[in-house]
């Protein structure tokens, strides 16, 4: 009889412990995903900066502000938002040059965000897309548009490990990747063409 009683009570404790585990293991992996989506598991070669810049538009003064990977764009006179990166998108550079080469400059963004392809996913393209890629994302500056942001050119997942990026006197993007390896982009006639590979030293 008693060792029936012990027998049940070792199963109720078997049984305790087995939904702590459960539950842990289900709050363990809703920390998990909550991290994932806040991009916590972004691959460590990627570089982030903070950075803040003024420039004269058309007849307005902006602000350019990188801070804590969301770009702000601010009216410099009255502080006003103009422009903010969606929390979805954490952006680790931007640029404010002519890219194109139309005498404009134009607004580029190096984003990491899940999936690589948006909205525009290929019929090729099985299962989910939702991994933390890297984003070339270049606009023009609209001023008939209250953000200011006209999209004219976004990337895919770049494919390049892309740890830093800069840009040169003939306005190409230059990408080191996590090996030092170097590639230079340049806009052709739409979108960013590879023009050169530089082998890390
Ligand atoms: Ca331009």
């Amino acid at each position: 009889m008693e060792s029936e009683k012990n027998n049940i009570k070792k199963i109720k404790k078997t049984r305790v412990v087995g939904l702590i585990l459960v539950f842990a293991a289900a709050v363990l992996g809703l920390l998990i995903y909550y991290l994932w989506t806040k991009g916590a598991f972004i691959p460590s070669y990627a570089t982030w900066h903070n950075q803040e810049d003024t420039y004269a538009i058309g007849d307005e003064t902006v602000e350019f502000s990188l801070e804590k990977k969301t770009l702000k764009i601010l009216d410099n006179k009255t502080k006003e938002l103009i422009y903010e990166t969606p929390d979805e998108w954490k952006v680790s550079d931007y640029f404010y040059f002519d890219i194109d080469h139309d005498d404009e400059n134009e607004v580029v963004m190096v984003v990491w965000k899940q999936g690589s392809f948006g909205e525009h996913k290929p019929f090729w393209h099985e299962g989910k897309d939702n991994k933390w890629t890297q984003h070339i994302f270049i606009y023009d500056w609209d001023i008939t548009r209250d953000n200011r942001l006209k999209a004219i050119w976004m990337s895919s997942g770049l494919g390049i490990k892309a740890s830093e990026i800069f840009t040169d006197e003939k306005d190409r993007l230059h990408l080191i990747d996590d090996k030092g390896e170097e590639t230079v982009w340049q806009w052709i006639s739409w979108g960013l063409t590879l023009m050169e590979v530089i082998p890390a030293e």
